[in-house]
């Protein structure tokens, strides 16, 4: 079987402590990916005195360089694409199509990446006094510690590293531990694009160890973090007493409105990507279906059918719609939640168990399951399942929609199906979410814009597009006063004082 490695101080290397952990395939537990380093403190350490080496030589390089590694790093993702998607299916479970997309999430990052070396821009604006100019550019920070869950094996890790690596900064990479081999990959071709060793620190292990030992060093002024909000709290205690700079990407329970008008084969449709796409395992899955009276009940029986319909099994197999979960733990937390539901009274429609079709029966399976006759504020409403349930609930003004959407901790993205614009309008305004989708699903953001979430999915950061750049760099501003005589910044009368 395979053993991989870590990637510390420049090179492949066993972990200090000599012991590994298996990676298997969720959707056949007896098919081994490979045994991978089951790294502690020691390892995390010696990443850290050498990401700072890495640092200062990085640091250095211009920008537009370091432009062109990101430009390399996207040729290679390019050419690996179907050898990623392979094998990110077989450790993760989402189906090809899925795994085939969330390559291409990286290279489209690694490409903006590429041109944002030609930008990174700075202002310059005008001084209060004649003679001087005033400018800001932006600095790297340090060594930016990258901790990212197992739904987005590539993505999500690229979301991260490559603006902060184009800012000039040096990444230690702790990848979910269900993942790690698209984690090894994405460092192989990081490394073969020419980005110095140094710069780049490959640490695999669990949270409670490695992901502890990134946030609680001192020499780690930068982390960002997507995971679940509960972790993402102590995660932010952590680094507000020590004075890090911090991103955080959380929780979600977001819902898709739809309204009397509209189109109800168009909102299925996207209902069913929305929530049983990935297995319902995105922080942006639609896992609430707000449903206006009048279309209510034919648009659930109808959605029903469907749902009933998806295909389960091996993301590598022709046919598939949906993979199976990424472990034991998120089956039975699906369970648990399945429980809480039939306890709170609301009518479980499909599914609601494990399936019996062959081929499913050594993965973490779970049939896409349609809770009806929810009400606003049960836990089945409210809280995150991250898994393949969809509760619907029936509205009747618009207000009342928007009221539902609101009334919960999160606030990742929406979605509304309307033909009345200015419906549509009010819900881009009026929603509390970081994002909204008018007549599209609540997943499916683009790379190139702010991707993030209010209230506790976050904590006013975004990832992705413009605004990723300024949380990887630091603001400097210069002042250049060329009058050859002292100045004085508020002091003297700038608009009276004659020459
Ligand atoms: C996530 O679930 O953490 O918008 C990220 C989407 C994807 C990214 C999801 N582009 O659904």
């Amino acid at each position: 079987m395979k053993q991989f490695r870590n990637f510390v101080a420049g090179e492949w290397v066993a972990p200090a402590g000599g012991e590994y952990f298996e990676n298997r395939n969720p959707a056949d537990m007896s098919d081994v990916v490979g045994q991978f380093p089951l790294s502690g403190a020691a390892d995390v350490e010696r990443a850290v005195e050498s990401a700072w080496r890495g640092f200062e030589l990085w640091r250095r390089t211009p920008a537009p360089a370091r432009g062109d590694v990101m430009r390399r790093i996207g040729d290679l993702m390019v050419k690996r694409k179907e050898e990623i998607a392979d094998q990110m299916t077989r450790e993760m479970g989402k189906p090809l199509t899925e795994t085939r997309g969330d390559v291409q999430e990286g290279i489209d990052t690694a490409y903006y990446a590429a041109g944002e070396g030609r930008r990174l821009f700075g202002h310059t604006v005008p001084s209060e006094m004649r003679n001087k100019w005033a400018m800001s550019y932006r600095r790297p920070i340090g060594v930016c510690g990258i901790i990212t869950p197992f739904n987005f094996p590539m993505a999500i890790p690229t979301w991260k590293m490559f603006p902060a690596l184009l800012c000039g900064n040096a990444c230690i990479f702790k990848p979910a531990e269900d993942v790690p081999v698209t984690g090894h990959m994405l460092v192989e071709i990081m490394l073969e694009a020419g980005l110095p060793p140094e710069v780049i620190q490959l640490v695999h292990g669990v949270g409670e160890s490695v992901g502890a030992a990134i946030v609680n060093h001192p020499r780690i002024p930068v982390i960002s973090f997507t995971g679940s909000t509960e972790t993402g709290r102590i995660v932010g205690e952590i680094c507000g007493r020590m004075h890090k700079r911090l991103s955080l990407e959380m929780g979600g329970k977001n819902a898709m409105l739809v309204f009397d008008d509209a189109d109800p084969e168009l909102a299925i449709e996207g209902v069913l990507w929305g929530a049983f796409g990935t297995t319902g395992q995105r922080c942006t899955a639609t896992s609430r279906l707000i449903v206006q009276d009048g279309i209510h009940d034919e648009l659930v029986s109808r959605l029903i059918d469907r749902a009933r319909a998806l295909k389960l099994g091996d993301g590598r197999k022709k046919g598939t719609d949906v993979g199976p979960l990424i472990n034991q733990n998120a089956l039975e937390k699906v369970e648990r939640y399945i429980d809480i539901g039939q306890g709170e009274g609301a009518d479980l429609m499909c599914g609601g168990q494990r399936p019996t079709a062959p081929g499913t029966e050594k993965g973490f399976f779970f049939e896409p399951t349609i809770f009806a006759r929810v009400r606003a504020g049960m836990r089945l409403e409210q809280e995150e399942i991250f898994g393949p349930v969809l509760s619907v609930i029936r509205f009747q003004t618009v207000d009342e929609a928007f009221a539902i959407n609101n009334d919960v901790r999160y606030g990742l993205s929406s979605s509304v199906y309307t033909r009345d614009v200015n419906v549509a309008m009010r819900a881009i305004v009026e929603l509390d979410n970081g994002i909204t989708y008018i007549n599209a699903p609540t997943i499916g953001a683009e790379a190139h814009l702010p991707f993030g979430g209010v209230k506790q999915t976050g904590n006013g950061h975004r990832e992705g597009g413009w605004e990723v750049y300024e949380f990887y760099s630091e603001t400097k501003v210069g002042y250049l006063d060329f009058s050859g005589a002292l100045q004085r910044a508020q002091i003297d009368n700038y608009l009276g004082t004659p020459d």
